[in-house]
């Protein structure tokens, strides 16, 4: 199955997962649905509404979509071959369900908003500006891609391929593309696979994980994001102040370390970055902690002596732990665009890189960037950060990803 049909399809579940729930809490609007046949449109929105706990949006929505069903067809049919079909296609769909995470869906939708809505409006624009594909189709679409930020060589390749594809496959018409684009987006990403998104853990004893990234790009707050994610999990974690170079940042992941319930060490500013992670690995060994997770300053004059300053953790790391650290996770800012490609390339060079978090994506229209990270970079996103607060944190899952981009396109 093409991946449009797929992400088609898991859009589908989620909305009749929404309809399940939806059902479940209101017993008026299933009642008048399977009771008074004809019961226009209007009026269950009414009934909806004085209902207040219910999302009335969804629903609206819904009816809208017609997914909840108020379809003649059901007018027919005796009340009782209505409700054991309605039955039927329960248990159907309760063995499906599980393969979508409703609430991790609904978290990618949310966060890429601003992407859905300029690289979707104008694409759905654009499908119904051309009669046609021509060239200046095949232009407006070249803009849309650079506009996401999905990047100059990617958008190059695509449209090498994309053109190939109409060709081979006769597609005249926009509105055919539009599957295509979708399937050859996600072919980008898939190719030559780099899909490993989880976390490596130590085999024993503690997991080592190294942040690194300029300064700004939500180092900090990722790691206070992800250790909540695991101290939920019930793993015990150490938070490492390896950032001595900014006033303050020791105090800032000291506090995050409280509020979410992780152990702390630091050290004064200015002190040696290598001397407090060799203490923290130290400790996380004598108190059994399962996660270290190391936060480290972005902001060293120049290329060399960060990578000085990174091979001496390294080496403290790993005389103490010799598999360790088990991630070097690179942080980067969405909103910056190329120039975060510009910066997982230059970090790339000094340091042995095992995956890419990528903050803010909640904060720009250009969540392209995900595609141009994996064809310029080849390193896999292993996060993504969809807001501020500790919850805002997601497993990266290209499928997620794709389905909160063309949501709106389906
Ligand atoms: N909207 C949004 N804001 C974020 C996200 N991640 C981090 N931020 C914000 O970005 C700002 C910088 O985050 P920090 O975690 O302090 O960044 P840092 O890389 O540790 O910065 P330095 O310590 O100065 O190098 C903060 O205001 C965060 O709240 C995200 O996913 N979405
Ligand atoms: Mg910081």
């Amino acid at each position: 199955m093409g991946l449009f049909s797929k992400i088609k399809s898991m859009f589908s579940k989620v909305n009749e997962t929404e309809v399940t729930e939806i059902e479940k809490e209101t017993e008026i609007v299933e009642q008048n649905l399977e009771e008074e046949k004809e019961i226009p449109t209007e009026v269950v929105k009414q009934k909806i509404e004085e209902k207040e706990e219910i999302p009335t949006e969804v629903v609206e929505k819904e009816i809208k979509e017609e997914k909840i069903s108020t379809k003649p067809v059901e007018k027919e049919k005796p009340k009782e071959v209505v409700k054991k079909e309605k039955e039927e296609k329960a248990s159907v769909e309760e063995v499906e369900l599980p393969k979508v995470d409703v609430k991790k869906a609904k978290v990618y939708e949310k966060g890429l908003t601003k992407t859905r809505n300029s690289f979707v409006s104008s694409l759905i624009g654009l499908t119904n500006k051309y009669e046609k594909i021509n060239e200046e189709y095949f232009e407006e679409l070249e803009e849309i891609l650079i506009m996401a930020d999905i990047g100059v060589n990617t958008v190059m390749k695509f449209m090498d391929r994309l053109r190939d594809r109409v060709k081979k496959d006769k597609i005249d018409n926009p509105e055919d593309l539009k599957e295509v684009i979708v399937d050859e987006l996600f072919i980008i990403y898939v190719d030559d696979s780099i899909l490993e998104s989880k976390i490596k853990f130590a085999e024993s004893g503690p997991t080592v994980l190294l942040f690194v990234g300029v300064n700004g790009v939500g180092k900090t707050t990722t790691i206070a994001k992800l250790a909540h994610q695991m101290i939920e999990r019930d793993k015990k974690v150490l938070l490492v102040a390896g950032d001595t170079f900014r006033a303050g940042a020791t105090k800032q992941l000291e506090e995050w370390a409280e509020r979410v319930g992780a152990g702390f060490i630091g050290k004064e500013e200015g002190a040696d970055p290598a001397a407090v992670v060799f203490d923290g690995i130290e400790k996380a060994k004598s108190d059994n902690y399962d996660v270290v997770m190391i936060d480290t300053a972005g902001r060293l004059q120049n290329k060399v002596n960060l990578m000085n300053e990174l091979e001496k953790i390294n080496r403290v790391i790993a005389k103490s732990i010799p598999d360790a650290p088990h991630e070097t996770l690179l942080v980067i800012d969405a909103t910056t665009g190329q120039n975060g490609i510009s910066q997982a390339k230059a970090f790339k060079e000094i340091t042995n890189i095992t995956g890419i978090v990528l903050t803010k994506l909640d904060g720009t229209a250009k969540g392209g960037i995900v595609l141009a990270i994996k064809e310029e970079v080849n390193i896999p996103v292993k996060y993504i950060g969809l807001g501020e607060t500790k919850d805002d944190l997601q497993a990266f899952d290209i499928e997620d990803y794709i389905y909160g981009l063309f949501k709106d396109m389906m």
